[in-house]
């Protein structure tokens, strides 16, 4: 097992990647910039290295910097969390040339699944589901000739986009060539890649994804879906395990399906496989995430099993025993509200000194937080403070402890999103469990 973890990060995501390290017996270094020098995971950690001023770029995307703290500190591994360098490959591969363990996939692997095409490709190739849809286009007529065949409404999307990023949809034949065009140039301005591919458009889709881990040995283990409908502009908001719409036969074939694709692929960490489910409950293939994901907790509460642990010894060699899969056995029902720094209502940022600071607690009821009362949040940054995670024998019961959880919740001297969470769980829609990704567009309150 490693002996010190450099942790890449920041807020509640690098808390919990140093409550993982010190329960398997790891020291932890910290790295922070400026403006992050009171924050809590510099505080907690062993030992703490700034690498650089607020602007992100210049400090937790510092890639000289962060590898000299690793070897100053003596660290024999770095966690990425996830943002910042976690999905980076070129940050993996130097990590590797240096003789630091990166906890995360290969860079191969990063390299295969960061590229929306070759992982659909790779998707196809081993029997996952996938909506009609195409490669690389090669220009406007191609685009034109493929949509026809695949039916309009269609999506275009960046090769090196993702999380929402790079996509257009297009309604009718005469709006193809030109936004071709504008996704490429976009394509290539944003993703340095110019390369764009085109699916048939879901209207109003659920966002479904599956937990997976696999380690060195060989060995996949899937740990079931988290349902992620309930977002605003791609931020997931409130997340659940497992999802309402989902059945055991669905899950055993989706989870069946992304084993062989990833043991054929040797597949060696954490990672997530997303999914649309469109109205007639069919799950297609989209994107695959190579990192810890912000919700991992939903699906810890219904396991049992500490993903990030996991992850570290898989990262450190280990030879995996889990359950996985129909053998896993999920219990209860988790939801995860994520409390942003922000406007409930237009959600604009809201960074400043939080005063007051009073978590929740009680049975069933868990807090991943990221800052304390006193703590000046930066404006450099995400504006997630914190996450309320709350697990019930039932989704009702995990829903009214989530409810008692945010009445109780203070933060005082910013504002924050808890009016949004409180109103979302009073939406009768999302009670009886018949949300999509436009739920939250259509809220008043
Ligand atoms: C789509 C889609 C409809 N049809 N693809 C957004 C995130 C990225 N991973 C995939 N996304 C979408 N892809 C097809 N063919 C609609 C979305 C989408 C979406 C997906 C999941 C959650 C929220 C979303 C919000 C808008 C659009």
């Amino acid at each position: 097992m490693f002996g010190k973890i450099l942790i890449a990060n920041r807020g509640e995501i690098a808390m919990r990647v140093l409550r993982a390290c010190r329960n398997l017996g790891i020291r932890a270094v910290a790295i922070h910039s400026d403006v992050d020098a009171t924050a809590p995971h510099v505080r907690f950690a062993d030992e703490a290295v700034c690498v650089g001023p607020a602007d992100p770029r210049r400090s937790y995307l510092n890639i000289p910097q962060i590898i000299a703290a690793a070897e100053i500190t003596g660290a024999d591994a770095v966690h990425p969390g996830y943002g910042f360098l976690s999905e980076n490959a070129e940050f993996a591969e130097l990590c590797r040339r240096c003789g630091l363990n990166f906890i995360g996939p290969t860079p191969e692997a990063m390299r295969l699944w960061g590229d929306k095409v070759r992982a659909r490709e790779a998707a196809k190739r081993f029997g996952l589901p996938l909506l009609p849809g195409t490669t690389v286009l090669r220009d406007g007529d191609d685009a034109a000739t493929q949509a026809a065949l695949v039916g309009y409404p269609v999506i275009l999307k960046a090769a090196g986009g993702g999380g929402g990023r790079g996509m257009r949809v297009v309604r009718e034949e005469s709006e193809i060539r030109r936004a071709f065009e504008m996704a490429t140039s976009e394509a290539q301005a944003g993703f340095k890649n110019p390369d764009v591919y085109l699916e048939k458009f879901v209207e109003e889709p659920r966002h479904i994804e599956l937990q997976v881990l696999g380690d060195s040995h060989g060995h996949i283990f899937t740990f079931g879906e988290r349902e992620c409908s309930l977002q605003r502009r791609h931020q997931k908001i409130i997340e659940e395990a497992p999802s309402p719409a989902m059945t055991p036969d669905k899950r055993a074939e989706l989870s069946a399906a992304c084993t062989r694709a990833l043991v054929e692929t040797g597949y060696t960490s954490l990672g997530t496989l997303e999914f649309l489910m469109d109205e007639r409950g069919n799950l297609y293939f989209m994107e695959m995430n190579t990192r810890v994901q912000v919700e991992h907790p939903v699906t810890e509460l219904v396991t049992g099993i500490d993903l990030v642990e996991n992850q570290i010894r898989a990262a450190a060699g280990e030879a995996l025993t889990l359950p996985s899969g129909r053998a896993l056995g999920l219990r209860g029902h988790a939801l995860e509200c994520r409390i942003n720094a922000e406007d409930p209502r237009t959600f604009v940022p809201w960074p400043g000194l939080i005063t007051e600071y009073l978590p929740p607690g009680g049975g069933g009821v868990r807090v991943d937080s990221g800052v304390y009362g006193g703590f000046r949040v930066p404006n450099n940054y995400d504006p997630m403070l914190a996450k309320v995670i709350t697990h019930g024998a039932t989704r009702a019961e995990a829903i009214a402890r989530m409810r008692t959880a945010l009445d109780e919740f203070i933060i005082g001297g910013i504002r924050t999103n808890i009016p949004l969470h409180q109103a979302l769980l009073r939406d009768p829609d999302v009670v009886a469990g018949k949300m999509s990704t436009r739920t939250i567009e259509r809220l008043r309150f």
